[in-house]
């Protein structure tokens, strides 16, 4: 289990209350850290839709960025995550439009406050994707390449007599990869994901990716707000749950030993145990969506 700063300091002291503080405060601040995610790319290329899946919304659900064939975002627009509002995706404008002309667009979306970029695209990487890359470079903030619309591809190409999935992937990939090369991205890394099937393709690499590159405390923050699109996600989600569960729990029984005034643990009580019910739910629908035949189990276990 991982330690708590300051609890085993305050215990060794027998001061339960300043350990019951500390725990307290630990568990607000991993509710509290802000992660935001800045996706960019050309109109149409899949952004809104991405932001949707991402935040487990449908296109037309209430709170959903506006998607289509014609729609255009001209500003850049916050979307909070629903559970976790802390965890903010960006839905930018495109690059190198009249208003947003490539050498000032990072300074007109506000690049400070980004943890790092997603770059989008739908058929080949542009010189202004490039553009905006060196621009990030600068700043010395990460970035990702998603081709987008990867089911789209897909469907086409199975029409072929000899059409193979892992083939046609690969020749997706390298050609973005060379296409990004030969604009002078170094290693680029590229991602092939479809927003209405995030659980196929590289998706669930792209998260591994993020997960590996970001600071520890970012790191819960983006597991907590993940779709719940595979089995190691929800296993991971499970861990840090349990994690939070023990502080809970010790954190109650410091209460309940020594009365902090001003402790309030009921709530996040309350919001545990809801969860805990979704969590059965979510893994039920997974394992049926799959055709695992694996009994439900107790996240708890
Ligand atoms: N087949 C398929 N279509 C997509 C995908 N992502 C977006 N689209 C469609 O592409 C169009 C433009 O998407 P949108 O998200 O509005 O692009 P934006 O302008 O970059 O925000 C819409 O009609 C979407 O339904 C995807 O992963 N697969
Ligand atoms: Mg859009």
């Amino acid at each position: 289990m991982e330690d708590v700063p300051g609890v085993k300091e305050a215990l060794q002291k027998n001061n339960n209350a300043a350990a019951a503080a500390k725990i307290e405060e630990n568990l607000k601040q991993q509710n509290n850290i802000p992660l935001n995610i800045a996706i960019t790319g050309e109109s149409g290329s899949g952004k809104s839709t991405f932001v949707n899946a991402f935040r487990g919304l449908c296109d037309d659900e209430e709170g959903a960025a506006p998607t289509g064939v014609v729609e255009t975002t001209s500003e850049v627009t916050e979307y909070p995550h629903p559970n976790y509002p802390n965890v903010k995706l960006w839905d930018l404008p495109g690059i190198g439009t009249t208003k947003f002309p490539a050498k000032k667009y990072l300074k007109l979306v506000g690049f400070e406050k980004y943890d790092f970029f997603i770059i989008i695209s739908a058929t080949r990487f542009t010189e202004n994707d490039v553009k905006l890359t060196q621009e990030i470079q600068k700043i010395k903030k990460k970035f990702y390449f998603v081709r987008s619309k990867i089911d789209n591809d897909i469907n086409a190409e199975r029409r072929k007599r000899d059409f193979n999935e892992e083939k046609t992937l690969k020749v997706i990939r390298d050609d973005c990869v060379h296409r990004l090369r030969d604009l002078g991205v170094e290693s680029p890394q590229v991602f092939l994901v479809s927003s209405f099937e995030l659980h196929l393709y590289d998706f669930s690499l792209l998260h591994e990716t993020l997960d590996r590159d970001l600071p520890e405390h970012k790191r819960h923050a983006l597991l907590r707000a993940m779709p719940n699109i595979s089995l190691e996600i929800i296993d991971k989600k499970k861990k840090t749950f349990k994690r939070r569960l023990y502080w809970l729990s010790a954190l109650s029984a410091a209460v309940v030993a020594v009365p902090v005034p001003g402790l309030s643990i009921a709530v996040d009580i309350a919001v545990l145990v809801k969860s805990r019910i979704e969590f059965k739910i979510l893994l039920l629908t997974y394992k049926h969506r799959n055709h695992l035949r694996i009994q439900p189990e107790d996240p708890l276990q």
